[in-house]
């Protein structure tokens, strides 16, 4: 890879990395995009080869001097993400910048109703996986002494909606992992990002109510969403940022969303 790095050199060309777990789809996919626009060679994480695939596919259409490199494995599994992340080969292991975005909603039902395997497939993905890909690439990031980590939470870790309650915890939990992580590196040039969007139209709602696609399509209905890009663009900034500045947490809603239970529909 080094000499076909070289060989590639262009104007943009930044010989970054970047790690995005759930890279397959929506803002993850997006922010592959985005970073390979910017020059960045792309690890693309997912549970599914072809998916994986598929989207590599459309990065090196669009940007074809950067490089991708796949790693298929479930975040949830915390051998497989070590076997995956152990598995890079030496010119790809040196991550400049994660982005844990792998996460998902499953049902929106009051707290005394919800299915608990749906809780603990949140919980997992969202919270446990979060922390098992921390855990594995930030030790790299503070003996090279550079890196940053981009976690994706929420408008909906600021405060629980109606039948939110356990999304909307794991989302909590995701802000206040950003900020534990933040004081611990605080010695260090490693910076911690946490997103939170609010509505994205992507196949989050599909996700959420189990293949209801009529009911996921009424949730972007009478108000124009946030795009994957439109988060991947701030991704991209916040990491873009000259390295004494550290872009925090940021809020990120559509025009007509005010929080994560107040949003403005036309009729
Ligand atoms: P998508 O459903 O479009 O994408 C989710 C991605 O996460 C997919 O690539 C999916 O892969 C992957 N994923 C889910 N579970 C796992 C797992 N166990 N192991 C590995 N990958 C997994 O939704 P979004 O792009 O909207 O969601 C991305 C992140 O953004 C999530 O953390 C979500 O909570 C957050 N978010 C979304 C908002 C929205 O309104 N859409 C708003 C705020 C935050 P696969 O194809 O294998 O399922
Ligand atoms: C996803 C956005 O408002 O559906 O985190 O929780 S919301």
């Amino acid at each position: 890879m080094i000499f076909s790095k070289f060989a590639l050199l262009d104007f943009c060309y930044m010989n970054k990395t970047v790690l995005i777990t759930g890279a397959t789809s929506g803002i993850g996919r997006a922010c592959a995009v985005r970073f390979a626009q910017g020059g960045y060679d792309i690890i693309l994480t997912g549970r599914t080869k072809e998916k994986v695939a598929a989207a590599e596919k459309e990065i090196l259409s669009l940007c074809p001097n950067i490089e991708t490199y796949p790693l298929i494995f479930d975040v949830r599994d915390k051998e497989a993400a070590q076997k995956a992340v152990m598995s890079l080969p030496e010119d790809w292991a040196d991550i400049d910048v994660l982005v844990n975005n792998a996460g998902l909603a499953l049902g929106l039902d009051p707290e005394y109703e919800g299915d608990i395997d749906d809780w603990e497939t949140m919980i997992d993905t969202n919270i446990k996986g979060l922390l098992y890909m921390t855990r594995l690439i930030v030790p790299g990031m503070v003996r090279r002494n550079k890196g940053h980590v981009i976690n994706i939470g929420s408008v909906a870790g600021d405060a629980a909606y109606a039948n939110g309650n356990v999304y909307c915890a794991t989302k909590a939990a995701v802000k206040a992992l950003s900020d534990g992580l933040r004081i611990d590196l605080a010695h260090t040039p490693i910076r911690v990002t946490n997103l939170k969007p609010g509505l994205v139209e992507t196949n989050f709602s599909n996700t959420r109510f189990h293949g209801d696609n009529a009911r996921a399509d009424k949730v972007y209905k009478g108000i124009k969403p946030l795009s994957g890009a439109d988060i991947a663009d701030v991704a991209f900034y916040a990491a873009s940022a000259p390295e004494h500045v550290q872009i925090a947490e940021v809020l990120i809603l559509a025009t007509h969303q005010a929080s994560g239970s107040v949003i403005f529909r036309e009729e």
